[in-house]
């Protein structure tokens, strides 16, 4: 029978139609859907502390009701992404105990620490411009809870990276200080961003079932191209320079070859030994167990006036 039913969702999804909530689906399915949903929400969540720490540094009020719009709406990504995932039947208190024992994985890249005001433009630029391009695709990724969800995450990301792109471009045309912090910013996260789009095709476990699966619906290295691809002419026209001796346009294939990637460095931050693997899960535990009170009056709270109505 079992065997009737993956018949049956196979065809749907070769169909294009959206896999709901409550429709069959086959176990590995769903338990693929919550590993990559939940990495991907406790990375909005813990994408949240490197921009945190300059919110009370942004050089102006402007930029700082910027940024905090942005990092408020990265908790709402975060939300937005633990509730598709909790309709696949685990509980938001399995994802959060899963992220502050450090089972759960979370996205390399803020792992790394934010050093000036120009990190702020860099991670809009390149991290949300990464982002963008991995998440583009989502939007018609076969879970419809997810695909969904990627919609308005997807606009919202845009108006960052263009956040971040107008902070590298500022500081590009300012003073030769400004620029060289720009630059510097560029030169420490340009290959961190390119590591964030995953392992190389021929490294990545789970590309060929989640492409068949529709849930991924590009490669890891189609999208790293593209990610160059669309880079490289917007650090020339605010006149950076990308860090990589190897960048070279290709004629033939009509768009850029790369230098290789630090893959070492790559895997030891995502088994938690990057710069600030152990600073990040610490912040998210003491937010937790700090904000025990806050639940525990909710919930007193909620029971009296449960209890009221009954009266
Ligand atoms: N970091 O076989 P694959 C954002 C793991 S949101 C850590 O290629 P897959 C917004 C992978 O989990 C950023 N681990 O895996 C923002 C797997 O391990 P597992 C997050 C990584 O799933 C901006 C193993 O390596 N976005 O930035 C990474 O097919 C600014 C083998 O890899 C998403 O999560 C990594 N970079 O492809 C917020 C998007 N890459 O699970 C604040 C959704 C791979 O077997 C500020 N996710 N691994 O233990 C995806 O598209 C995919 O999951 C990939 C990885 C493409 C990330």
């Amino acid at each position: 029978e079992v065997k009737n039913l993956e018949a049956i969702f196979d065809a749907r999804i070769d169909r294009d139609e959206k896999i709901e909530p409550k429709d069959w689906m086959p176990e590995k399915y769903r338990q693929t859907h919550i590993r990559q949903i939940s990495q991907h929400a406790h990375s909005e969540i813990v994408g949240m502390l490197p921009e945190g720490n300059w919110i009370t540094r942004a050089p102006s009020l402007k930029r700082k009701v910027a940024l905090l719009a942005k990092i408020q709406d990265e908790a709402g990504h975060g939300l937005y992404l633990y509730s598709a995932c909790e309709t696949l039947g685990v509980s938001r208190e399995e994802l959060y105990e899963q992220l502050h024992s450090g089972k759960a994985k979370y996205s390399s890249i803020f792992n790394y620490p934010t050093l000036t005001w120009a990190d702020m433009g860099a991670i809009g630029w390149l991290v949300d411009g990464a982002a963008i391009i991995n998440q583009v695709p989502l939007c018609s990724t076969s879970f419809g809870p997810y695909a969904r969800a990627m919609v308005r995450v997807c606009k919202e990301e845009s108006f960052h990276q263009r956040q971040g792109f107008q902070i590298m471009m500022t500081l590009a045309e300012g003073t030769p200080e400004q620029k060289e912090m720009a630059q510097d910013a560029l030169n420490r996260w340009w290959w961190p961003a390119l590591m964030m789009l995953g392992p190389l095709d021929a490294e990545s476990v789970h590309t060929e079932q989640s492409m068949k699966w529709k849930l991924k619906r590009k490669s890891n290295d189609d999208l790293r191209q593209q990610f160059v691809d669309q880079t490289v002419p917007q650090a020339k026209m605010i006149g950076l320079t990308i860090p990589d001796p190897d960048l070279k346009w290709n004629e033939e294939k009509q768009s850029y070859d790369f230098g290789e990637m630090n893959w070492d460095e790559f895997w030891q931050v995502v088994k938690g030994h990057g710069p600030c693997n152990k600073e990040r899960i610490s912040a998210r535990v003491n937010a937790w167990e700090k904000g025990k009170w806050v639940r525990d009056a909710a919930m007193a709270y909620a029971e009296k006036q449960a209890n009221k109505e009954v009266k």
